[in-house]
Parts: C-alpha cells; sequence; structure tokens
C-alpha cells in the first residue's frame, strides 16, 4: 500500500499546517448551520453583499479581485518527470522546480488565517464509481461554493473511512498576483506534501474549487485511463418522447459554449404540449464508464452548478432563472437600485447602480456584469431534474455530441460516419474562444473534445484511448457534431437555440433508430430536407440553406487549419486520426 493511504486525513492536514502555519484549524462537516455561519462571517467582513432578500432569498453577490475573474491557463502545470508525459498542450513542470516554487509558496502562506479543510464526494454518495477527495483552503469563499457544488463533510469522511484513496489537494489564497500565479498538478508523482493539486493566488472557479476542473478532469483523466474509464467536460441529459422512451446524451461543448444551457433545455410549447419532456443530469462533468452490457454509462460528479451567467433570461432559459433565485452566491454581476442581481441579457427594470466591480456605474455602454459572471446554485434547486441524478450506475447513452461557437464553416448538425471519424470530429474541434479563460475571446482554436485546457496528460494519447473504446465497449453511441452560433451576412445568428435545439436532438433521436434521413457530405451526414423538424421557425429556403450548408472555400481553409493542429502533436499524433484527416481531404478532392 502507498504511504498515503495509510496517513490518516489528519496527519496529512497537521504535516500542511506545519508548513503554512495557520492560527486554526476547521474541520468542515458539510452541515447547512456551518454554510450560514460562513456565509455570515463573510457578511460581516463585507467579503459578500447580502442582495434583495424578498426577491432573492438566500442570495448573495461576490466581487472578485479585477485581475482574478477567469480559470487562468498559463498558470495551470501538469508537474511529471518528461514534459512527453503531459503533451503539447499542457503546460508541463518538472518534479525538481515544482518542489522549488511549492516550498517558495506554501512556507508561512496560512499565518493568521484559518485553514479550513473541505472533505467532499465526487459522484451520489453510493456509487462505486464516486472519488472522495480533501480540499484545505483559507478562503471561506470556496468553503461557501464547496458545500454547494459537492457532497461534502461527515458523509465524505464516512467513505474515506472505508478505506478509500482520495484525492489532496491544498488552496492558498496569497496576494491573487496574476504573475505568481500556480495552479499545480500531480497525477503520477508527488511532493513531500503528498498533494495531487496546489493552486496559489487565484479565489476563482476552476483555479480554486480544486474539486471541478482539478480533480474531476485532470487528476481524473489519468486516473480514468488507467482504469478503462472517461472523465470529460460534458453536459448529462435525458430527453423523454411523447411515447415515454427516454434517451440519455452528453455533449462536449467548450467553455461557456452552451453546455448549461443545453442541459436545462425546456421543450419550446409546440413540442411541451405533444408530451416531449427534458431533464437535467449533469451541466459540465460526466464520468463515463463501461457497464454490464457493454454499452457507455455517464454520471454527474457535482452537486451544484457554477454557470455563465451572462444571456440567461426568462426568454432564454426559464429553468435556471428558477433554480438561480434562491439560495445563490452571484460572483461579479452588477447590482440594482433594487439591490437585485443584474447582468446583460435581463431586461433594465431599474437603474443600475454598481458594476461588477463595486464602482457606480455610469455609462450604458460599459459592460456592468462580468462576461464571465457566474451563478452558484444547488443541483437540486433545478426545476427538472432527472430522476437518474443519483443512479449509482448513471445513464446509459444514445448520442455523443462535440460542438462549439463558430460563426461559419460549420453546420448546425451533422453525424459521424463511424466511432473512429466521430473521436476524429472532436478530436480536431476547433472554436471560438469565450471569456471562460483569459486570452483572446473570439480567436479560433483547436479545442480537442473541449478538453484543451482539461486533460491531464498527452493528447495524443487521450485520442489513442477514445479510439481504443471501440474494442472495449459494445453499442457505442454515436457521434455528433454540432454548432448553434453559425451568423449570417449582418452577424446573427441564424439559428434560434436555446430550447429549439430539441429538434436537433428528436433529428439524433431519429438517427440512432435508422429513422431519420441523412445526406452525406465530405465532413459527415447533414440532415436530409425534410428530415428534421423546421416548421414555425419562419426560415425561407436560403436560410435552410446557410443552417446547412458545407462550403468548399470555408472547409479548405478549415483543412489547413486542422493541419496545423495535427502538425503540433508531432510524430505521436495517432495514425487513425492521420488517416481520417486524409480521407477528409479526399472526399473534398483538395
Ligand atoms: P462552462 O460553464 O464555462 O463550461 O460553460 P457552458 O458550456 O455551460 O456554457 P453556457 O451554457 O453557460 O453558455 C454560455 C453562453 O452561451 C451564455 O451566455 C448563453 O446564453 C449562450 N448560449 C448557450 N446556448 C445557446 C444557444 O443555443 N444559442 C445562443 N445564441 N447562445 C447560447
Ligand atoms: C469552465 O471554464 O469550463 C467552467 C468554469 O466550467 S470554471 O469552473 O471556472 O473552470
Ligand atoms: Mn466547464
Amino acid at each position: 500500500m502507498e504511504r498515503s493511504e495509510l496517513n490518516s486525513v489528519e496527519e496529512w492536514v497537521e504535516g500542511i499546517a506545519g508548513i503554512t502555519k495557520p492560527a486554526m484549524i476547521i474541520f468542515c462537516d458539510g452541515s447547512r448551520e456551518e454554510y450560514e455561519q460562513i456565509i455570515s462571517e463573510m457578511l460581516m467582513d463585507d467579503d459578500l453583499v447580502s442582495l434583495n432578500q424578498k426577491k432573492y432569498p438566500g442570495c448573495y453577490l461576490y466581487r472578485s479581485d479585477t485581475r482574478d475573474v477567469a480559470r487562468t491557463e498559463r498558470s495551470t502545470f501538469i508537474c511529471a518527470d518528461e514534459p512527453s508525459q503531459v503533451g503539447p498542450l499542457n503546460n508541463f513542470m518538472s518534479m525538481e522546480k515544482a518542489g522549488k516554487i511549492t516550498d517558495d509558496i506554501l512556507r508561512d502562506s496560512m499565518k493568521g488565517k484559518i485553514m479550513y479543510v473541505v472533505p467532499y464526494i465526487m459522484g451520489p454518495e453510493n456509487s462505486e464509481y464516486s472519488e472522495v477527495g480533501v480540499e484545505v483552503t483559507d478562503n471561506p469563499y470556496v468553503v461557501a461554493n464547496m458545500h454547494i457544488m459537492t457532497r461534502m463533510g461527515q458523509i465524505a469522511m464516512k467513505r474515506i473511512g472505508t478505506g478509500r484513496d482520495y484525492i489532496r489537494s491544498i488552496h492558498v489564497t496569497g496576494n491573487l498576483d496574476p504573475d505568481k500565479r500556480y495552479i499545480l498538478h500531480f497525477p503520477w508523482k508527488r511532493l513531500d506534501v503528498d498533494s495531487h493539486i496546489i493552486s496559489v493566488n487565484s479565489a476563482y472557479g476552476g483555479n480554486a474549487l480544486l474539486s471541478k476542473k482539478c480533480h474531476a478532469l485532470r487528476i481524473a483523466s489519468v486516473r480514468a485511463r488507467e482504469n478503462g474509464w472517461l472523465a470529460e467536460h460534458m453536459l448529462i441529459m435525458e430527453v423523454e418522447r411523447p411515447d415515454g422512451k427516454k434517451y440519455y446524451f452528453a455533449a462536449a461543448f467548450p467553455s461557456a459554449s452552451g453546455k448549461t444551457n443545453l442541459a436545462m433545455l425546456k421543450p419550446p410549447e409546440e413540442y411541451a404540449k405533444n408530451g416531449w419532456k427534458a431533464r437535467l443530469i449533469g451541466d459540465d462533468i460526466a464520468w463515463i464508464h463501461i457497464g454490464h452490457d457493454g454499452r457507455l454509462y455517464a454520471l454527474n460528479p457535482e452537486n451544484g452548478f457554477f454557470g455563465v451567467v451572462p444571456g440567461t433570461s426568462f426568454s432564454t432559459n426559464p429553468n435556471a432563472m428558477k433554480a438561480i433565485s434562491r439560495n445563490t452566491i452571484f460572483t461579479n454581476v452588477a447590482l440594482t437600485e433594487n439591490n437585485e442581481p443584474w447582468w446583460e441579457g435581463l431586461p433594465r427594470s431599474n437603474g443600475i447602480l454598481k458594476d461588477w466591480t463595486g464602482k457606480p456605474h455610469e455609462t450604458l455602454n460599459e459592460r456592468a456584469a462580468h462576461p464571465n459572471s457566474r451563478f452558484t446554485t444547488p443541483l437540486r434547486q433545478y426545476p427538472s431534474l432527472s430522476e437518474e441524478v443519483e443512479n449509482p450506475e448513471g445513464v446509459p447513452l444514445t448520442a455523443i455530441i462535440f460542438g462549439g461557437r463558430r460563426g461559419d464553416t460549420i453546420p448546425l448538425v451533422f453525424e459521424s460516419f463511424d466511432w473512429d471519424h466521430g473521436v476524429y470530429l472532436g478530436a480536431t474541434m476547433g472554436v471560438e474562444q469565450t471569456a471562460a479563460a483569459e486570452g483572446k475571446v473570439g480567436e479560433v482554436r483547436r479545442d480537442p473534445m473541449a478538453m484543451r485546457p482539461f486533460c491531464g496528460y498527452n493528447i495524443s494519447e487521450y485520442f489513442e484511448y477514445w479510439l481504443s473504446m471501440k474494442t472495449r465497449a459494445r453499442n457505442l453511441p454515436g457521434i455528433y457534431y454540432v454548432n448553434w452560433f453559425r451568423r449570417d451576412k449582418n452577424g446573427n445568428f441564424i439559428w434560434p437555440g436555446f430550447g429549439e435545439n430539441i429538434r436537433v436532438l428528436e433529428w439524433i433521436i431519429g438517427r440512432s433508430e435508422g429513422r431519420s434521413a441523412g445526406m452525406e457530405t465530405p465532413i459527415g451526414i447533414v440532415p436530409s430536407p425534410d428530415s428534421i423538424n423546421l416548421a414555425n421557425l419562419g426560415f425561407d429556403d436560403a436560410r435552410i440553406n446557410d443552417l446547412f450548408q458545407v462550403d468548399r472555400m470555408e472547409w479548405k481553409e478549415e483543412v489547413s487549419r486542422i493541419e496545423t493542429f495535427l502538425n503540433t502533436l508531432g510524430p505521436e499524433a495517432p495514425r487513425e486520426i492521420i488517416n481520417q484527416f486524409n480521407e477528409l481531404r479526399k472526399r473534398f478532392a483538395f
């Protein structure tokens, strides 16, 4: 047995406290009283603003340091012996350098502060696929968020008590200096502090809630490959057809590209009245296993939402609006005269008093809420939750969907020819960057399977592993590609999106049962005219053509961008991926 498994949580915590020197240690129990206590202390310290409690009971506003409002990919490292372990898309750090930096950043880093010990479970309490973790942090905002996002406290300690290995992580707020920010991961070897994750100088989302991207994606992706499962940046949803038959979808869209909104889909009137229903299982992360019947089963390891606020409204996402109107922590939204939260996308019912930084909001031209402002809301508050959310086995997938923001090139939906082609589509996915991470918004970059920032090991090995599912599993789901974000000549979205996306899911269901018709194009199978329901959308033929067209000139450029990307993978790029690329070129006769 490894040394770490013999260590008790207490011993590990004492070791960290010996280095970071907090004034006090609190072992969190996960109770409601504890949450309320933390909230009231934050209110007293002016770390939180209490929102209009009549309209938003249990809701608070938190303002981040203005240098700390999104994940910082340049500060995110995978620590290993060799750069080849982490591959070309991750930042590599040697164990030696990590050791030096860690000594530097941890020593006395919690002096005068409280160190909170946050044990948590990712996944249903009774699932053999769930994992346990313990995060120590000096930050009450992080603790409050962990209360909402995970099943935490005694429930997790109980599970550790059964002798389970657990993921250990250290979070130190520090001075939030972005140039001294480090989010370090140790998937294979650990330093003397015996921790899988060490994060300093950020208190924002994925940088600081270490259960989420750090554990459930980066560390978990490595563990998943070692143990025959997948840890993916995917939503999970259930669609019930009028005849009562249920279908399950997992969809990988990059950060701030529509996972939460698709998972929260509310069928439009026309579908609802015919008996279509949509229910949510997860909105950001899927852990996928091969079930006894050889199919892929997905479960949501999280217990809450950390969702993008701007764009959320009663017209785009009424279910989210219901969920976030109570017991929610809003981060970096604006404040109205009535002490209500406000963001771009909501109607301007009354004056906006302060912008997300807390300064008076003066000009209408400036954004009031930060583009990456977020809500933290308990999963259980979601009004249309699937009963399967606690199913320890997860749900069997009908289809896997890839997609992202593209103003051009990519049609509304198309189907892959087979598993290898589908893996190729995910692997070479190109998307416009969003505000969820620091960087140039709108620039097209390759974000394989929406995992570019989250795959903890070499991306070529990750592709190989995905390809190998063909021999590991039986009855693999079909792989589809969608794009809700195509624009017309005037720059407006062609597709209404949101609830209307159910039309695309209906087509996919039909395809999975051999009913919907499709047309072969060089890139895959697009819906044949009349095989997808576009009734009552007011589309003319030109618009329908814009939605589904595969433009040769656009694809010529796309193919050359894909080639550039594949070249960055070097000789390790899986042969099957290269073959698929060559076949695509042949089909186009480029
Ligand atoms: P992360 O939490 O960062 O992983 O993001 P996500 O993939 O869950 O993205 P989310 O659903 O929060 O969407 C981000 C933004 O895209 C929001 O501003 C949404 O309003 C907008 N959006 C989502 N779905 C659609 C759609 O179907 N059409 C259009 N036009 N916008 C959408
Ligand atoms: C993402 O960026 O994909 C998110 C938000 O889901 S964060 O938790 O900040 O990473
Ligand atoms: Mn995400």
